[in-house]
């Protein structure tokens, strides 16, 4: 008799503690809308065309953002956000240029009639390849391009959680001029991209906007390899900083040449150099990315639970650290199936302005919105290359590259 009040009183401590230990898991951080919006009705598949770069030169930020997207989906279907429905990537290469990103687009828009689409990567192939999108009705979320005015000069079945770098660069030249001191810069850009040459647009007006004066402006074309005479230009000026807009195929071989022709002092770089690629050892610039000053949406250093929760899990699976553009697939990826949960709809307008009307969206970005001109907001934050990393911009990290 003692023995079965035991046991009874052991199932019952059981039966008590077990929906406790549930319910404290299900406290956990997690990413999604699911108390703002009710589980969907819908059922059956619903398809995400994801467009990225995965080859060529921007395949070093395309690679990573197919990465966390499939990552975000597997773990929307897992957890039954979308109630019974299921989402399913349909997954293209945008290539590194512009017709590759047309033709992925177009087959998922016409052939696959996806109702939206995450990507492509660069700007320059946003602008050539979303208004097949547009045409169609159909919503594009892009989760890397940083150009001015996307949202005008496409229209309004584009959206973006990347930050525009008129967001981003101001606060980032505010902050290195404050630290370092900056009066003269030189500037190099390559003009024949849409986001390079927007980027450097952004730059003159922030570095006007703190008094910095541009001592020499040099250019190039995206697929250049040698800048030498423009660095043997720049550097006999002796400028405080050079402050170069490109993307990364061009940024390396600048970087080398850079600190090859003797140059150690600070270079600032737009939304190109926030893949760590570029300061990888074996291939990226190495050493000579040290002293690398750039704005960007995400920092590992981030400590909000989402981004934490996030880092470890990408870590885990892919063996390497997550960068910016992963994070910004992954949370992309996320907030279209808020859009759908939210609008009950795969309906590409339905989505859209379910999706526009995220406010104070808890992800590893930080909390994120969109504002009312329908742009990403959320803090951006200005980081430093040291050792190869990433690290959050202060004047002690400034002074660990460049002495005091
Ligand atoms: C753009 C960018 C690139 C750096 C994305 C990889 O910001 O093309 O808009």
């Amino acid at each position: 008799m003692q023995k079965l009040r035991s046991l009874l009183i052991l199932f019952v401590v059981i039966a008590v503690s077990l929906p406790l230990t549930i319910s404290a898991q299900d406290e956990a951080p997690q990413i999604g809308f699911w108390e703002e919006c009710e589980t969907p009705t819908l059922t059956g598949d619903i398809n995400l065309g994801v467009v990225f770069s995965l080859t060529g030169g921007a395949a070093i930020y395309g690679n990573p953002q197919l990465q966390a997207v499939q990552m975000a989906v597997e773990e929307i279907n897992d957890s039954d956000y979308l109630g019974e429905a299921n989402l399913v990537a349909i997954v293209e290469d945008g290539g590194t240029d512009v017709e590759t990103s047309i033709s992925a687009m177009t087959k998922l828009v016409e052939e696959d009639q996806v109702p939206v689409v995450i990507g492509p990567t660069l700007s320059n192939q946003a602008l050539s390849a979303d208004p097949i999108a547009q045409d169609a009705g159909v919503l594009v979320l892009g989760v890397s391009n940083t150009r001015s005015n996307l949202e005008t000069d496409i229209g309004d079945f584009y959206l973006r959680n990347s930050l525009p770098e008129a967001k981003v660069i101001p606060g980032t030249v505010a902050q290195a001029t404050e630290i370092l001191g900056l009066e003269n810069v030189a500037v190099m850009y390559s003009d024949n991209d849409e986001f390079t040459v927007s980027g450097y647009e952004v730059f003159v007006e922030a570095l006007e906007a703190n008094g910095v004066n541009i001592v020499a402006t040099e250019t190039f074309a995206t697929g250049d390899t040698d800048f030498n005479a423009q660095l043997t230009n720049i550097i006999a000026l002796n400028p405080d900083a050079i402050v170069v807009s490109a993307l990364a195929a061009e940024i390396v071989p600048l970087l080398q040449q850079t600190r090859n022709l003797g140059y150690t002092g600070p270079i600032i770089g737009g939304n190109g150099f926030n893949t760590p690629g570029i300061a990888s050892p074996d291939t990226g610039a190495g050493e000579s990315a040290n002293g690398v000053i750039v704005g960007g949406a995400w920092n590992i250093a981030k400590q909000n639970e989402l981004s934490l929760a996030f880092s470890e899990k990408y870590e885990a699976e892919y063996g390497a650290a997550p960068d910016q553009f992963s994070v910004q697939a992954y949370t992309g990826a996320w907030m279209i199936a808020t859009g759908i949960r939210c609008a009950d709809s795969t309906e590409s307008a339905a989505v859209r302005d379910a999706l526009k009307g995220l406010k104070d969206f808890n992800s590893p970005l930080g909390s994120f919105s969109f504002d009312d001109d329908g742009l990403p907001e959320h803090e951006p934050v200005a980081q430093i290359i040291v050792d190869g990393q990433y690290r959050v911009l202060t004047s002690e990290e400034a002074a660990a590259v460049f002495g005091e």
